[in-house]
């Protein structure tokens, strides 16, 4: 950024928790007891090398390997049931609201009131998530006319980083000027894509809705705002993590429902590679504005697993993540997609002082790494 550039801010935020929880408990409980329905009436086949065993999960290895203990669901109906394994949602009429955009407006609410924005102050909206429910209209725009935004949106899709990168498309379009005040929200609404019979990653997500706004300094009035410094974003291909779900699947033979249409991803590989990517990315970020990790109050990192945030930070600070400059999130909601350091952000911002830096990071999918350092105002 040139010393010309305007300066961006950060002026509110907002975040809609699910009502419903699911204990890791829970979610074993119900795993298991559908891994051995399935092994005893595919005792047969599983004898003859045909089908593999479903091997059982363990609450034990979920909290230890993750840091996940419960998780916000949209809806618990479905999820337990070992008959059915999936959430059910009723589908609703073209003429309701549909269930992303009204996530997305409970959120898009609570930044707009921190921000003091009315729908006439905003002219730009941005639904950035890892899925929308479906192609078109755009969910931002089902968004924007039930807010009464006059303006443009638009939805964008990149997994773990779609909420950072979403929040650096908002702040390019104010720097250049083609909007004047941007709702950038993230309804993530993610457990329809789980694969509650996989024991790897059933107990991984959880559904969450996060927005922010933000805006030229000169109009912004809120009491809690932050000055974007920078932003930085970095993509490598990787099959690692996958959905392969989408609107070919109607044209192809394969099995629409099959298990690569949902989440699937080889873990172990995604922690080792993507850690490291992360924690240089951050301190190159920094660096480009001449600061050191340990010129930073507050890292507001992507909640995806306890142990990955303790590698990076190690490679930053030198030590595992720590409550007053790493909060987590991860325990109480699980992986929320690209939410996770909003969360982080909202909930634990309200202490920093003037002049404070913090850095919003998000890295997984694609792969993907989003960063913004931020100085609060
Ligand atoms: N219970 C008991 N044992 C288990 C379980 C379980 N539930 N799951 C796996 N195991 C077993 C494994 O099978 C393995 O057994 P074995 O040694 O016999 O082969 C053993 O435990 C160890 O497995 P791992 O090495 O895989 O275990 P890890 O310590 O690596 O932990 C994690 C697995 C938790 C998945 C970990 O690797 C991880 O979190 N990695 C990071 C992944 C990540 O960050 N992914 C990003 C996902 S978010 C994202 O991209 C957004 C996408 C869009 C949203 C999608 C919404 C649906």
């Amino acid at each position: 950024m040139t010393n010309s550039s305007p300066k961006i801010v950060i002026s509110g935020s907002g975040v809609w928790t699910p009502p419903n929880v699911i204990t890791n408990e829970e979610l074993v409980v119900s795993y298991n007891a559908y891994a051995e329905k399935f092994n005893s009436e595919h005792a047969a086949d599983i004898a003859s090398g045909k089908v593999h065993e479903k091997p059982l999960s363990s609450e034990k290895f979920i909290e230890r390997s993750s840091g996940i203990k419960n998780r916000y669901v949209y809806t618990r109906e479905g999820i337990l049931d070992i008959n059915r394994m999936r959430p059910k949602f009723p589908e609703r009429k073209e003429d309701e609201l549909s269930n992303q955009a009204e996530i997305a407006v409970y959120a898009a609410r609570e930044a707009m009131a921190a921000a003091g924005k009315k729908a006439s102050d905003i002219d730009a909206v941005i639904v950035a998530c890892a899925y929308t429910q479906r192609a078109y209209p755009a969910i931002a725009i089902e968004v924007q006319n039930e807010l009464g935004i006059e303006g443009f949106g638009f939805d964008m899709l990149l997994a773990c980083s779609a909420a950072t990168f979403g929040l650096h498309r908002a702040y390019d379009s104010l720097v250049a000027g083609s909007a004047k005040c941007v709702l950038a929200i993230n309804p993530e609404l993610v457990t329809p894509q789980v694969n509650y019979c996989d024991r790897d990653t059933h107990f991984i997500f959880g559904d969450v809705s996060t927005a922010m706004i933000l805006e030229r300094f000169e109009t912004c009035t809120s009491p809690n705002s932050y000055e974007i410094l920078s932003t930085k974003a970095l993509t490598k291909f990787s099959n690692n993590i996958r959905s392969n779900f989408g609107h070919m699947s109607y044209a192809t033979d394969a099995d629409p429902f099959g298990w690569d249409k949902l989440f699937h991803q080889s873990g172990r590989k995604v922690f080792e590679e993507v850690s490291p990517i992360a924690a240089i990315h951050i301190r190159e970020h920094l660096a480009s504005l001449d600061l050191k990790p340990t010129d930073v109050k507050r890292f507001w990192l992507h909640q995806a697993n306890i142990n990955m945030n303790n590698m990076v930070i190690k490679q930053l600070l030198g030590e595992d993540v720590r409550d007053e400059d790493t909060p987590m999130i991860l325990s109480r909601y699980g992986n929320t997609a690209s939410a996770g350091s909003i969360i982080a952000f909202h909930l634990h911002n309200n202490d920093l002082k003037k002049g404070d830096i913090g850095v919003i990071c998000s890295f997984g999918a694609g792969y993907s790494v989003g960063s913004l350092v931020l100085r609060k105002l």
